[in-house]
């Protein structure tokens, strides 16, 4: 018996991406876009350290930061050799194109592009404009209160959701346009948490919440989930 158990852990070691020196995730529990990277690289079983930076506490603008990025944001991937990659969606590639299965992305290119261009519905037309710094600015310089700001969030990630929603509903698939979550899944997910945390009623969208609900049942979602992370408070 002992000897089954030993050779077990070996297959699981071996069949986990580790490497001897480990890339870093420099991220935060409810950074969106940190979150996106944590479900990417956890559904190619990839193992990194993680290191936390304090969006709370403003950490993205110190120095110590800015010699990794220069923009202050998280996440930053920090690879085995140093090389420091930023960009949720272009550490995602990186991960798919390095670490090959399971794949983010489908090899047909048109079902590719369509699945880009709905990530980039989340990640460039929904999430930025919803961003801690944006929200600053919207609170400094154009004197709003609690009230004005939870209106322009919630208004744009409906924005998005109504467009996602009519464009998923063409497709009879489990997940958005796909068998398997991937690239997609990596920003709807994190977009919904958010969602759900400024109140925006998922009800009128049935076919993310399907996926969502489907995506949280895996492992892989349910370790990259905020409240999982060890700089969760
Ligand atoms: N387009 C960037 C956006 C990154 C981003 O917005 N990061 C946020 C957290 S989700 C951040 O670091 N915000 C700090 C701030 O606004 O001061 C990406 O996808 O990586």
């Amino acid at each position: 018996m002992p000897v089954v158990n030993l050779s077990l852990v070996a297959l699981r070691t071996l069949s986990k991406n580790t490497n001897p020196k480990m890339m870093t995730l420099h991220g935060y529990w409810r950074s969106s876009a940190s979150y996106r990277v944590r479900i990417a690289l956890a559904l190619k079983n990839v193992e990194v350290a993680h290191k936390f930076v304090n969006l709370k506490t403003g950490q993205q603008l110190n120095a110590a930061h800015a010699g990794l990025n220069p923009q202050p944001y998280v996440p930053v991937l920090e690879l085995e050799d140093g090389t420091m990659l930023t960009q949720s969606l272009a550490i995602m590639d990186y991960v798919d194109a390095t670490y090959r299965e399971p794949a983010l992305m489908p090899r047909e290119a048109i079902l590719r592009s369509k699945i880009l261009a709905a990530s980039l519905i989340i990640a460039s037309d929904v999430a930025p404009i919803a961003n801690l710094s944006v929200l600053k600015y919207l609170r400094a310089e154009f004197g709003q209160e609690d009230e004005g700001i939870h209106a322009w969030i919630t208004h744009w990630i409906e924005k998005g959701f109504i467009a996602l929603e009519v464009i998923a509903q063409k497709y009879d698939t489990p997940f958005f346009m796909t068998d398997a979550p991937g690239f997609f899944e990596c920003c709807l997910i994190p977009q919904i948490y958010n969602a759900n945390r400024f109140g925006v009623d998922m009800r009128q969208f049935p076919k993310l919440s399907a996926i969502n609900k489907a995506c949280l049942a895996l492992s892989s979602f349910q370790s990259a989930l905020p409240e999982n992370q060890k700089d969760a408070v």
